[in-house]
């Protein structure tokens, strides 16, 4: 690590217009209905925009390595290249109606780390490797997160590559058609630390007046993805005493997910936000729902009671309407507590760059948090307009890019320690 007053003295800043430019281009690839983007993972333009991410990291001097699961890693060389490396990264797929900066905010502010290194010449003792993680979603391909999930030994290749998308499509087989599957092992190997700039999306940090989230934990998730059988018949002639109605099904357990939610507050939150009725025609009673609960909280025995909860309640209204349920597992992820030097290192550049700054929790998840399992790590948070994300008017002020850019830039870099002339 390097001593504090080896980086005052620095004066390290980022060029704020150099990153806004960078988000700008990026944000042209994959360009959603309404200003912001459908940039799918596994999709020609997460390969439009990889082949991008590839040629600026070239121009920036980087080598460039891509795992067998297309995670891509964009290394500096330390002074001391058998060092670990400092990973600092994040992703470039987006959501269907996705924003411009949900995850290219972290990627791209990582890249203008290493442009803004490269014009003062300085060395550092660690090599830094800035990564665009796959998949982080996980709208296309259920868990979220699952390529940094991979490489923390979370999940399987096998598994991750056997993943199906909503029309049967196996991630392994897209991967494979965007000629981004690379040949290097994906993780296995010593990291330094890792560390993930990302907006907050959601409204503390705006509504607060500050300028940069310190983020201490990541509440933790539960995806289940449930499926109700009945029976298709006709809605005008069949007798409502004998109806079996999937769809009704689901509209009492989506609210009954919503009850439980706010049965925990505040430390939790429900939704269904995927959901499919079959055949989904018009005069024929639905025979079939499949639909996923997201359900949230920084404490694992809420999660595990609104588990408990969601099946009993649930188990209750398919037998009321005489509907057969199943469940399946299509996501999870543990609450996070992020390392304290690392957190450190963001909170005191935060306060030596003169940037208002406070603690915060994670509401969303992130690959640093599978990160944290394997390295020691940590986050910085940009606010965003109304705390609005996962919606294409995702819009945050340059000014804020720029302060969280220069924090990470100072934690990074004092953690990769920098070598005197
Ligand atoms: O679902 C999440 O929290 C992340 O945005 N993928
Ligand atoms: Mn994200
Ligand atoms: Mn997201």
């Amino acid at each position: 690590m390097t001593s504090e007053n080896q980086i005052i003295g620095r004066n390290l800043r980022i060029d704020s217009d150099r990153l806004w430019q960078s988000l700008m281009d990026m944000a042209k690839i994959g360009p959603g209905i309404a200003g912001g983007n459908n940039r799918q993972t596994l999709t020609d333009d997460d390969s439009a925009a990889r082949h991008l991410f590839q040629k600026w990291c070239s121009d920036a001097g980087l080598s460039l390595q891509t795992d067998k699961m297309g995670n891509m890693f964009g290394r500096r060389e330390g002074a001391d290249p058998n060092l670990p490396p400092v990973m600092v990264g994040s992703h470039l797929d987006t959501q269907p109606t996705g924003g411009k900066y949900d995850g290219p905010l972290g990627v791209l502010a990582a890249l203008e780390i290493i442009r803004s290194l490269n014009e003062t010449g300085l060395k550092t003792l660690h090599p830094i490797e800035i990564v665009n993680w796959t998949n982080e979603e996980g709208c296309r391909f259920t868990p979220p997160m699952m390529s940094s999930g991979v490489f923390a030994g979370v999940h399987s290749l096998d598994w991750a590559y056997s993943r199906t998308d909503a029309s049967g499509l196996r991630f392994g087989d897209e991967l494979e058609r965007i000629g981004w599957i690379g040949d290097a092992d994906v993780g296995g190997r010593p990291i330094a630390a890792f560390f993930e700039l990302h907006i907050e999306q959601g409204p503390i940090l705006e509504d607060a007046g500050i300028d940069v989230g310190v983020v201490t934990h990541g509440q933790g998730l539960n995806w289940m993805r449930v499926t109700l059988t009945g029976k298709e018949a006709h809605t005008g002639s069949t007798p409502m005493s004998s109806r079996v109605n999937a769809g009704l099904g689901m509209a009492q357990i989506t609210m009954l997910v919503h009850e439980i939610a706010l049965s925990h507050a505040p430390q939790a939150v429900g939704a269904v936000g995927h959901c499919e009725i079959f055949p989904n025609s018009t005069n024929i009673i639905p025979g079939k729902a499949v639909f996923t609960i997201d359900f949230r909280s920084p404490d694992p025995a809420v999660i595990a009671a609104m588990d408990r909860e969601l099946r009993s309640g649930a188990g209750k209204i398919a037998q009321t309407l005489g509907l057969d349920i199943s469940y399946e597992q299509a996501g999870a992820l543990d609450p996070v507590e992020f390392d304290s030097a690392c957190v450190n290192s963001v909170r005191a550049a935060a306060a030596r760059l003169g940037y208002s700054h406070m603690d915060l929790v994670s509401g969303a998840g992130h690959d640093a948090f599978w990160m944290s399992k394997i390295a020691p790590t940590a986050m910085v948070m940009c606010p965003c307009v109304d705390g609005l994300s996962h919606n294409e008017a995702e819009e945050i002020s340059q000014e804020w890019a720029a302060a969280s850019t220069n924090v990470l830039y100072h934690a990074v870099v004092e953690t990769a320690g920098l070598v005197d002339e």
